[in-house]
């Protein structure tokens, strides 16, 4: 019952989502190829009917950011990798890979903040 609660409140989320997107800021084609290469090192463990990581989508998507999701509830090896390299399954979760070194930022707020500081 409570799962069939969750669920139908993911969906109406994930539909006031679509509704309601936020307007996308845009680039010059040379300032959008620099920040899609910059991207290449960012994904984000998610699912789709979680609140939290619809509020971090809204940011990627406000902010024109080709950053790959990773659904945990699809993909079972993306649950085992969040837990293995990350330390907990809590999502949404940022895999944030530069240089040969990997971070794993939790936290919706956290999260949107060092994406807002990045690359607005
Ligand atoms: N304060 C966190 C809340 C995240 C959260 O509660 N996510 C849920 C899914 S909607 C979750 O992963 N729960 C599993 C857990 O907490 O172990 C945020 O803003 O990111």
């Amino acid at each position: 019952m409570i799962k069939l609660i969750r669920k139908s409140l993911g969906s109406l989320i994930v539909f006031f989502n679509w509704l309601f997107k936020p307007k996308q800021i845009k680039r010059t084609h040379d300032q959008q190829n620099q920040i899609n290469e910059q991207v290449k090192g960012l994904s984000l463990y998610q699912f789709h009917g979680c609140p939290f990581c619809v509020k971090v989508r809204r940011q990627i998507h406000r902010l024109n950011l080709p950053i790959s999701l990773r659904d945990v509830n699809q993909h079972q090896h993306y649950r085992t990798e969040l837990l293995n390299q990350g330390g907990k399954v809590k999502v949404p979760c940022l895999r944030i890979e530069k240089d040969n070194n990997v971070q794993w930022l939790y936290e919706s707020s956290d999260i949107n903040q060092f994406l807002e500081k990045q690359f607005r």
